[in-house]
């Protein structure tokens, strides 16, 4: 893969701490290649403007960017424009979809399905609506491995369940949940099912069409795009029947006192400035991992996988948390009884980026009985020589810690 695709990646080519960096926290946030850079700077050097409003150059220029990328992103889910709004985030688009589809949809005696290792992101939403609502968060139980437990997850289900909600990757272990099973049984009961695909996006193709899932949401920022962007994907017809999510400019068809109409989609969602250049970063960054191509980039992150699996087993006293079969670019791991802050402490005196804590998933750390692991998260720019200095790093780090 290598040493052509890491030069596309400006970031990664600097010490510290006197280190060569080893960036393994592509979970928290990816780094991004010289044609997403580029991309941002060229809108602010060359045709930066409001959209949607204007008759002038500048205008229509950021406009057809901006709308080319939506077009880019309905491409890569196999969806289409009116279906894929431009939201903050991940949390942004569980948050619009609780708010909208949720208290249009759920009342008391309702249930809501998640599973025990979602991010707090894909929980508290929707424990925010159940408690709105006197509606019941159910919750799927998990192996000690970090798999659902399908059977359990069939016994949730009813004709009380409204939602089903959950991750298509986990981001704390790395587990990929067989979601189009999921989506499949939570449709027999009449279920709508939320896929948070903030994980899934930067490591594999998600055909929206394929899963039959009714609403998608993901990062632009862990998927090699800048911050502050995102998508939520939904199906047309529900996204129709929604209420909006935030009121003002955009979202509107005519305004007076005595009523508003509200916009097409996907305006509907998009009320006020929308992050501009953060969508076209999304679109540019999307062409540049279909460029690779996604079967590559999984292909070679599950070499990286094995092969660090294999080398962080072998350190010893480390103990691998999350050792599911389907699993995707993540490491959690444990070593003895030291601290995960402690080691990741002494791992970045090294230059090596690991994340340390309970990685936004509490609950999931309470059913491990565990306060948070160190988690090695890596991408497609990662090497395995990366890894043997981590493993040596690592090595070095627990004789200080013992
Ligand atoms: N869902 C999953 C599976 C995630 O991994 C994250 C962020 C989110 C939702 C929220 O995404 P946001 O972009 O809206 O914040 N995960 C992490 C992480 O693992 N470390 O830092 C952020």
């Amino acid at each position: 893969m290598n040493s052509s695709i890491r030069a596309h990646f400006p970031i990664l080519h600097q010490n510290v701490n006197g280190k060569p960096l080893v960036y393994f926290d592509n979970a928290a946030t990816s780094q991004k290649p010289l044609a997403v850079i580029n991309a941002i700077k060229d809108y602010y050097e060359q045709y930066n403007s409001n959209i949607h409003r204007g008759a002038h150059h500048l205008a229509q220029l950021a406009t057809e960017k901006y709308e080319d990328a939506r077009k880019t992103v309905a491409q890569h889910l196999n969806a289409s424009e009116r279906e894929i709004n431009f939201v903050r985030g991940t949390t942004e688009a569980v948050n619009l979809v609780a708010s909208t589809y949720g208290r249009q949809n759920v009342k008391a005696g309702d249930e809501i399905i998640v599973s025990e290792m979602e991010h707090h992101s894909n929980i508290v939403p929707w424990q925010m609506l159940c408690e709105d609502k006197g509606a019941t968060l159910r919750v799927i139980p998990i192996t000690d491995s970090g798999e659902i437990i399908f059977e359990e997850y069939l016994k949730l289900l009813s004709e009380k369940t409204k939602i089903v909600s959950i991750a298509y990757i986990s981001n704390a272990l790395g587990t990929i949940h067989p979601v189009k099973e999921v989506i499949r049984e939570a449709h027999k009961v009449g279920a709508v099912v939320f896929i948070d695909g903030a994980q899934a996006l930067p490591h594999k193709k998600v055909d929206v069409k394929d899963l039959d899932c009714d609403f998608l949401g993901f990062s632009g920022h862990k998927v090699f795009a800048g911050t502050g962007i995102g998508i939520l994907y939904g199906k047309e017809k529900l996204l129709e029947a929604m209420p909006p999510y935030m009121g003002g400019g955009e979202m509107i068809k005519s305004v007076s006192f005595a009523g508003t109409t509200y916009n097409d989609l996907p305006y509907k969602f998009e009320a006020g400035t929308p992050h501009i250049e953060g969508g076209i970063s999304l679109g540019v960054a999307l062409n540049y991992i279909n460029e690779i191509g996604l079967d590559k980039i999984a292909a070679y992150e599950d070499e990286l996988l094995q092969y660090g699996t294999h080398k962080f087993s072998e350190v010893e006293g480390l103990r691998i948390v999350g050792t599911a079969k389907e699993k995707a670019s993540v490491i959690s791991f444990l070593v003895n009884d030291i601290h995960p802050y402690d080691l990741g402490v002494l791992l970045n005196q090294q230059g090596i980026a690991i994340r340390t804590g309970h990685h936004c998933c509490q609950p999931l750390m309470d059913r491990l009985k565990i306060e948070g692991t160190c988690r090695a998260s890596f991408a497609f720019y990662n090497t395995k020589e990366e890894i043997d200095v981590t493993v040596n790093a690592l090595k070095r780090a627990i004789k200080v810690l013992s």
